[in-house]
């Protein structure tokens, strides 16, 4: 134990990442659910009355609040309870309290301020609550120590003044329960608001958007019991309803993400990278420059962090931006619960396969079938519609045939008690005339290596029972073939769901050398849960892919979390399909090529490689398929932290005989939420 001891004192003191993972309690979206239950045990002193309330506007963070006048900025807030609807307007809502301008209609996110570097700030922050203090971090100078919170007394005013010194993106946020930002309970879980320093000169056609997250335990004492209900919203909105940005391809795309809510949520972007600028949280930021800059494709964002991102669209069509969460882009978060029957989804993955309840949740909902389906999901999902530039035709590269293109046949299929009495779901390839047997399937899918700038025509064919898609995460693809069934493409060719007994052709030429993923884009926690994910290589033709040198370690699903019945008390993980991989075989003197993938629906992943009292060192190369910069070459300690949706290579060179330990798992420090650690033996001759 004192060996163990040792090592974890060592990875806690390793990177920045695993401290800061630490603090952020929780891991996955069922965790947070489980730490719940023990506030709403507690009666609350102050219930909401959500009699007399008033509307909450959604706020799209383009105007700021207040008012400047020689360098003085000035701003009056004010608390009050109000009914967000996060979907139609006229749709289902739920209360919480808000800021507005005094006299003014409430806002999610809290009023935008947004003011030039230099400019002195004076905010008054009116708590009119009959009896429940308020307590409101992130206003003051941008120095972390300060921020001890500002308390206003019931009935009370107060005011606070500043120098805003630093640039960048940060935020206010409100408790009345002087309560952690990871710790809101749902009525105070939207008192949040960005808080944006310009500098001098900096561009400033950029776009705000602050996360945020409600969730109401049920109530099962009343009359009519209550379930729990929860959503999570970009700028007051859940998809389908959330903002459509449009922009003309070659723009310069900038904005800001604001990560107000309890929760991690791994960003990710489709079809194209992303320079992260920024990153900070409610009072600091760390601005990079060139070649320091991440350039990737999902962004792991902890709860209280910020970030500044740009990219340019350089392919026309539709596009998105979402979190890579199964379950906060998943139909749970409707408020709508009669489009969902839940339980069905259990049903659905018994023996059969069959499920009404993804057809349920694919059928458009009423008042948003207008051109496009949308896409089933919910939640933390931003659309994007590019435009193509003059002159360039849609789809160019895609639309006609390739007749030197690869051909390879992918079949999504299902068998039945592959998890318990749970089916799993697999991708196998078909070689030959022969079709694979139908219940055949691998968990992850086969391993997929394309060549670089090689056409590959991949046939996508439905055995299942309910429709599916493949998105082939991280690769830079016209947007037709990129998998979202009902949204990708472009209006007149939108990429339809693969029926069951149908197929799909998504054709590309990838253009980088890097490891990628491909999974499932329909009822992600359904299918993704139960095996629709594999690795996706891409490879250089003088660099053929070597399995004595590439090792994949992709962790993925084990079935369904939300149909298993240890739902909410153990969530499952797989390295290479399995829970007790085999060891891993290196030669000291031999450079590897670690390629970590994660892909797992629900759960942030730690990777480290030690040994008894050692962490190892390694080389990092790659991020999201992206070969890094000299700059960021730097070896450094085997310790990575993922969310969903990341891929990173790492070389490593053991030097010496003996044995090491990679160690894949989620979050278990000291905060109650369960997890799973799956070790894999090294050993080096
Ligand atoms: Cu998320």
């Amino acid at each position: 134990m004192a060996a163990l001891r040792t090592v974890a004192a060592v990875l806690a003191i390793a990177t920045a990442q695993l401290t800061a993972a630490s603090q952020a309690a929780r891991v996955s979206p069922r965790a947070h659910r489980q730490m719940l239950p023990a506030h709403s045990a507690s009666p609350r002193s102050q219930p909401l009355r959500v009699s007399a309330v008033s509307r909450i506007t959604t706020n799209d963070n383009r105007r700021p609040a207040g008012r400047l006048e020689r360098g003085v900025y000035t701003l009056r807030l004010e608390v009050r309870e109000g009914m967000l609807f996060p979907e139609e307007a006229n749709g289902p809502g739920v209360p919480a309290l808000a800021f507005a301008e005094v006299g003014a209609a409430l806002q999610v996110p809290g009023p935008l301020v947004r003011v030039p570097q230099g400019t002195e700030v004076r905010v008054s922050i009116h708590n009119p609550l009959p009896d429940s203090s308020i307590t409101v971090h992130g206003l003051g100078t941008q120095s972390r120590a300060d921020d001890s919170g500002l308390r206003i007394p019931a009935g009370a005013t107060r005011q606070v003044t500043f120098k805003a010194e630093t640039p960048g993106t940060f935020f206010y946020w409100g408790t009345t329960g002087n309560r952690d930002l990871n710790d809101r309970e749902w009525h105070e879980s939207q008192l949040s608001g960005a808080l944006v320093i310009d500098a001098p000169g900096a561009p400033v056609e950029d776009r705000v958007f602050v996360i945020g997250h409600w969730f109401r335990p049920g109530d099962s004492t009343l009359a009519v019991p209550r379930p729990d209900q929860e959503l999570m919203v970009i700028n007051g909105r859940s998809w389908p309803h959330t903002e459509r940005l449009t922009f003309t391809q070659g723009d310069s795309v900038r904005w800001r993400w604001i990560n107000a809510s309890a929760v991690s949520h791994p960003m990710h972007l489709h079809g194209f990278y992303f320079y992260v600028e920024s990153r900070g949280d409610a009072r600091t930021e760390r601005t990079y420059s060139g070649d320091a800059r991440p350039f990737l494709v999902t962004q792991l964002m902890l709860s209280g962090e910020t970030m500044r991102v740009s990219w340019v669209p350089e392919r026309s069509g539709n596009w998105l931006f979402h979190c890579h969460f199964a379950f906060h882009v998943s139909h749970h978060l409707v408020l709508k619960r009669d489009v969902v029957a839940r339980g069905a989804v259990a049903d659905s993955t018994t023996a059969g396969g069959a499920t009404h309840a993804s057809h349920a949740a694919q059928s458009p909902r009423g008042s948003v079938a207008a051109a496009v389906v949308p896409h089933q999901m919910a939640g933390l999902v931003l659309g994007i519609h590019v435009r193509p530039a003059a002159g360039v035709p849609v789809g160019a590269s895609t639309s006609s045939a390739r007749p030197r293109a690869r051909a390879i046949r992918l079949l999504a299929q299902a068998a039945p008690n592959r998890f318990g009495r749970l089916a799993g779901f697999g991708y196998v390839v078909q070689d030959g005339p022969a079709p694979p047997a139908r219940d055949s399937i691998s968990i992850p899918g086969p391993l997929l290596v394309l060549r670089r700038g090689e056409p590959v025509r991949i046939t996508v064919v439905n055995h299942l029972a309910e429709a599916t898609a493949v998105h082939w995460h991280g690769i830079e693809l016209e947007s037709f073939p990129d998998g979202v069934p009902g949204w990708s493409g472009a209006p007149g060719r939108i990429m339809p769901p693969i029926a069951p007994r149908d197929s799909f052709v998504a054709e590309f030429v990838p253009p980088r050398a890097g490891t990628f993923i491909y999974h499932t884009h329909a009822n992600e926690q359904l299918q993704l849960g139960s095996g629709l994910y594999g690795a996706l290589l891409v490879v250089d033709p003088e660099r053929p892919f070597d399995s004595a040198i590439d090792k994949v370690i992709l962790v993925g699903g084990a079935g369904a979390a939300d149909s298993l019945p240890q739902f909410g008390l153990e969530s499952p993980g797989l390295v290479n399909g399995s829970s007790a991989p085999p060891p891993m075989d290196l030669r000291a003197g031999t450079t590897y090529r670690l390629r970590f993938i994660n892909i797992n629906p629900d759960f942030r992943v730690f990777f480290s490689l030690m040994s008894d009292s050692a962490l190892a060192v390694w080389r990092p190369v790659a991020k999201d398929g992206a070969d890094l910069p000299a700059l960021q070459r730097a070896e450094r300690a085997a310790v990575l932290l993922t969310g969903p949706g990341e891929t990173a290579d790492f070389e490593f060179t053991p030097a010496t005989p003996g044995e090491w330990r990679l160690e894949v798992k989620t979050q278990i420090s000291g905060n109650g939420v369960p997890g799973w650690i799956i070790p894999i033996r090294v050993r080096v001759r």
